[in-house]
């Protein structure tokens, strides 16, 4: 097994399913009466491009294990790289047409494992363009799909700038949080879309800070580790920037739980360290 082959199958299969992908959406957005294992209520469109996702992935050569943000348990389907989906992330962004991607972290473990594992992770963004960021190898690619085929737009990114910051969760932060939020908000620009891909794309283009923060009843906030801290993470530290719990690194968090959760901020370094001084789980 070449990993690297196996890694390109990956990106070409997920991107290329991204025609698929929107023209399901349309005709899957009621709510289907089911809750995802983080017991967030299922869109029909979660659950049929998680299926859809798998079948494509699961069929690769070189791939071992399979695990999606919408089901319970690990799929072992072959020897190989294991891989991590949130198959819609920010699906609640259906409805309103606002944005949603798909997150996916290749680990060269078996999951659950620490991001430090990450072979590569990339996402998809269904925006007014599909675009597909893509980090390996210790730099960011982003390409632009086009008639299925990707071309490269954006090559070697790196968060550079300190202009705009967005947190999640704001009904429900510690004190401490909520005041450093008000600081900060006297020097950036606010930006906040309540979609991760979204959200990380936009600091990953014009720099800055994004998180989402531990919040009362979620000390680990909101993020599930597996499909979407560690990948985001890894692409942050990719393109330069920083990825922390506000304790920790992101990527060196113990893994024990298919959806453990994760506090989450990354970005620019000096932004990221300014807003992870704050780190309250209680007020
Ligand atoms: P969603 O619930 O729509 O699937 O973790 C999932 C996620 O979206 C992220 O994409 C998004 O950043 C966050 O949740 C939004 O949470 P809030 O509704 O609390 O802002």
């Amino acid at each position: 097994m070449d990993k690297e082959k196996v890694i390109d199958s990956i990106i070409e299969d997920v991107a290329k399913s991204a025609p698929e992908i929107r023209s399901g959406m349309e005709s899957r957005r009621d709510y289907s009466g089911d809750s995802n294992p983080s017991d967030e209520e299922e869109l029909e469109a979660d659950i049929w491009a998680n299926q859809f996702l798998k079948d494509k992935i699961t069929s690769i050569d070189g791939v071992g294990q399979y695990a999606s943000e919408e089901e319970q348990e690990v799929t072992d389907c072959g020897q190989g790289l294991s891989v991590a989906i949130d198959p819609l992330d920010g699906s609640s962004n259906i409805p309103t047409n606002n944005m949603v991607g798909t997150i996916v972290g290749i680990y060269s473990e078996e999951l659950p494992c620490k991001g430090v594992h990450l072979e590569a992770a990339f996402y998809v963004l269904y925006g007014p363009l599909t675009t597909v960021a893509v980090a390996r190898d210790g730099t960011v690619n982003e390409y632009v799909l086009s008639n299925r085929e990707l071309h490269l737009s954006h090559e070697e990114i790196s968060i550079e700038d300190k202009n705009i910051y967005g947190f999640g969760g704001n009904k429900d932060w510690f004190q401490d949080f909520r005041e450093m939020e008000h600081e900060i908000s006297k020097k950036y620009k606010l930006r906040y879309g309540g979609s991760l891909v979204g959200d990380f794309n936009q600091m990953l283009h014009h720099g800055g800070v994004f998180g989402y923060p531990a919040k009362k009843g979620y000390e680990n906030g909101k993020y599930r580790i597996l499909f979407e801290g560690n990948p985001m993470a890894y692409i942050t530290e990719a393109a330069g920037g920083k990825a922390t719990t506000g304790e920790q690194r992101i990527l060196e968090v113990d893994v024990d739980e298919v959806h453990q959760r994760v506090p989450f901020i990354v970005g620019h370094e000096e932004m990221v360290n300014e807003v992870s001084q704050t780190t309250s789980k209680s007020d």
